[in-house]
Parts: structure tokens; sequence; C-alpha cells
């Protein structure tokens, strides 16, 4: 099977035509229409931006090319990296290739590492990880093939380049913020024995006797990698990188929406939220102390972390990928059976409530509760794991966006004035 690049490179001119064609006899076809209340809610439900990568379906959840996630859980993340970009699953050959690959572009210059030691201990390491994303930036391969003056066409290529680079070093850079952080001693050398996520939690440092806290890792680094194109982080870096900013801005835009607590910050939010339960109840609570619990979290107008979702309307495949693994790994963790208790709960509180649309768990219900009891103690590390993850997905999408020379973004705001004009409101 061919190499990850000559795979891609195969598909771009039958992608190029098929698209070419599509807006050539159909391109003035509505297939949506904006609303008043979209325009002042978030955009949110409309439709105006492709992504083939991925699909969010409101029932049905998350689907990579095509397949279901509950069908794809067992491939690595860099197997579903290539699986996101060339919409083929890899074989034993191709996957190996890419391994290799990413290997050989692992070095992280020493500048770097210096720029990640310079930071505060008080500063938060999505904003360390983030900050040694912009400091590749240097390297861009994208940036001086742009500059010597490279072909629309021919864009592709060194944004691949540069994602590959980009992609091989994340484990790295995210493992030297996490011992850098927490004071945890000098940086650990990457293994060239480990795969790339097995990678991540051998420089982190972190105990891993029995191999859980690695199979977690590759799992969760499998999960999070993709879910379309109109979430925060994937939309920031799309939007980016259609202005041509190349693969480290356009992560970098997208890590700092990532960053949000209502997007990626929520697995943080929602292990503090497990913890400060424990404390306050001294044990797992029964379900109607969790009850209590839940409405005068709502009553003093916050959001219970790790449920709702703005396009899915049923549970979570991520989540239930992750309660599967609970099942088996820890059936007996406290903090697993704090959050059955939340499952059996919180729905039916959110449902009284009366505002979420979607009351079931997402990913972030489970996420930060395995990796505590895997010890990735610090909950605000555990964003940045989901930063490593989502790069392969905003990538993915960044490379097929420039293959079709998708151009820069920019959609019409329109003013408060003109709207109560076109719909005639006083
Ligand atoms: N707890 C309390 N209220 C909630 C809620 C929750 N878990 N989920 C939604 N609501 C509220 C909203 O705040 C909103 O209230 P207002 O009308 O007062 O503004 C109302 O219900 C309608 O919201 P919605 O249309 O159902 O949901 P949105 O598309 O506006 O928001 C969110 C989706 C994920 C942001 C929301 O469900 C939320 O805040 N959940 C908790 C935080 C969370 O778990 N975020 C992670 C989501 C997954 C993800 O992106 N991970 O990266």
């Amino acid at each position: 099977m061919a190499s990850l690049r000559d795979a891609f490179k195969s598909k771009i001119q039958s992608l190029r035509e098929d698209v070419d064609r599509l807006v050539a006899e159909h391109g003035d076809k509505v297939i949506g229409e904006s609303t008043v209340a979209q325009a002042y809610g978030g955009m949110r439900g409309l439709k105006c931006m492709v992504c083939d990568t991925s699909v969010v379906s409101p029932k049905d959840g998350l689907i990579l090319r095509g397949k279901p996630l509950s069908e794809l859980t067992h491939l690595s993340p860099e197997e579903t990296f290539y699986l996101l970009l060339t919409g083929d699953l890899p074989d034993a050959a191709a996957s190996k290739d890419l391994q290799d690959e990413l290997a050989a572009r692992s070095t992280v210059p020493g500048y770097v590492f210096d720029t990640i030691k310079l930071q505060p201990k008080t500063s938060h390491p999505m904003a360390m990880l983030t900050m040694a994303v912009l400091a590749l930036e240097e390297q861009s391969k994208f940036r001086a093939r742009y500059n010597e003056g490279i072909s629309k066409g021919d864009y592709w290529e060194p944004v691949l380049e540069d994602s590959l680079d980009l992609i091989a070093k994340m484990p790295t850079i995210a493992a030297a913020v996490y011992r850098s952080r927490y004071g945890l001693g000098d940086f650990i050398d990457r293994n060239p024995n480990l795969d790339w996520s097995a990678n991540l939690t051998h420089m982190m440092g972190v105990p891993d006797e029995t191999g859980t806290l690695g199979d977690l890792t590759r799992l969760y680094l499998m999960i999070h990698a993709d879910h379309e194109g109109g979430n925060v982080s994937a939309n920031l870096c799309h939007t980016a990188g259609s202005a041509l900013s190349d693969s480290y801005y356009s992560v970098a835009a997208g890590l700092s929406g990532l960053a949000g607590p209502l997007h990626g910050l929520a697995n943080q939010e929602c292990l503090r939220f497990h913890l400060g339960i424990m404390e306050r109840f001294g044990k797992v609570p029964s379900k109607d102390e969790l009850k209590d619990y839940a409405w005068e979290v709502l009553n003093s107008g916050r959001v219970i972390p790790g449920f709702g979702h703005a396009v899915l309307r049923d549970t979570d495949p991520r989540y239930t990928a992750l309660h599967e693994f609970a099942k088996k790994a820890c059936p007996d963790a406290e903090l697993f059976k704090l959050s059955h208790v939340m499952y059996e709960v919180i729905p039916g509180v959110l449902t009284e409530h009366g505002k979420a649309k979607n009351v079931n768990p997402n990913v972030d219900a489970l996420s930060g509760v395995l990796l505590y009891e895997y010890g990735v103690t610090q909950p605000r590390f555990y964003t940045a794991i989901f930063g490593v993850s989502r790069a392969l997905g905003m990538l993915a999408q960044l490379i097929v966006n420039r293959a079709l020379k998708t151009p820069i973004t920019r959609p019409k705001s329109v003013s408060t004035a003109w709207i109560k004009e076109q719909v005639g409101a006083k």
C-alpha cells in the first residue's frame, strides 16, 4: 500500500475535479438558510462549510470517513490520521512507514525547550503548549516555499511536510510542558522503540507498570482526533489556514480555542467537578445527594461539565468507548463509580432543568477520570493531551483544504440595525 504522501497525492486530482464539477453544476443550489436566531446564536446548525474527514451525526455521533467511531477504536492515532487524510485504512506497511516518518521528524530544537522552561509555574499548560507550537513556526517549510513563489496547486505539499513535522513533535513538546509545569525534573528523551502515543506517556515520565496508561493514552488520542469542521478548534485552525497561515500558526489558533472551558477545557473542569463532589461528601454520593448537588450547581448559574453538546443529541460514542475501557480496566475505582452515578442522575436533572438540548454525557465526562486513575493527577494538563490528539484532525483538514485550493474564509457579518430593517422590527 502507498505511503501517506503518495496515497494522498493520488487522490488530489479526482478530489479537485469532483468539487469543481459540483460547484459548476450545482453552485447556485440552496443547502441551508440562516435565521436571525442563528446569526446571534453562534451560527449553530448553519450549513456553510465543508469537511470530509469526519461527520458528527446528532444521533450516532462521530463518523470518520464514513465509518462509525465504534468500529475504529482499535486504530492507533497515527493510523487514524492516515484514514482522515486519505479516506483509506493503512495496511501494516503503510502504518510502519508513517511511524518511521514521524520518528525521523521528531527532533525538537533546543530553543523550543528553553521557551517552555522560561514560562512561569503559574502558566496554563495549554498556553505553554500553544507557545511551543508557535516557537516551532520558525521551521515552516510552507512559509519558506511561499516566499520563493510556490504555485497554488502545490501548496499542499509543504503544508503536508509542516504538518508531519509538527505531529511528530507534539508528544515531545507536550511532555516537556508537563515536566516543566509540574517541576518533575529533566526532560526525558524519546524512546525509539516506542510508537508515537506510547512516547507521550514515556516522556511525561508517569509510571505505567501494567501498561494500562499506555493503552488509555492510545485510545484517548484516537477518539479525540477529529470531530468534523465546525467545532471551535477545527474551525479556528481552518480559518487561520485559509489566510495561508502555515500549519504552526493554524494549529496554535485551534489550540487557543480548545483551551476554552466550553470546549476542550471541559475535561479539566469535569475532573475538578468529580473531585469537588468527593471532597464535599467524603464518598461516592447517593443518587439523591448528587441530585441535590447538581441543582445547587445549576441554580448558581453554572453548567454541569461533561454533559450536553452543540451537535450531538444522544450519548457521545467517545464517552461510550471510554466507558467500555473503564468497565474492563478499573470497575472498582471510586471516581469511575461516581461518574456512573452522574450518568444515572444528571440527564434527569438536566431534563427537568429544561434548557440543554442534549442531556447526555460527552467525551469529557470520563476522560479526566481515567487519566487521574492512571497517574496523570494534574487536571490542568488534560486539555494539552487533547491538543496533541486534535492536531491530527486539524492538520488533516488543513492539508485537504490546501489541496482543494479552498479560498480565504470571509462570511458576511451584518449589523443589528440591518437585521431589524430586514425583518421589519422596531
Ligand atoms: N449544564 C447546564 N446547562 C447546560 C448544559 C449543561 N451541561 N448544557 C447546556 N446547557 C444550557 C446552556 O448553557 C444553554 O443555556 P442558556 O440558554 O442559558 O444559554 C442551554 O442549555 C441551551 O444550550 P444547548 O443549545 O443545549 O447547548 P449549546 O450548543 O449552547 O452548548 C455546550 C453546548 C457543550 C457548550 C453545553 O452543553 C455545555 O456548556 N456543556 C458543559 C460543558 C461541556 O461539557 N463542554 C464540552 C463539550 C464537548 C467538547 O466540545 N469537548 O471539547
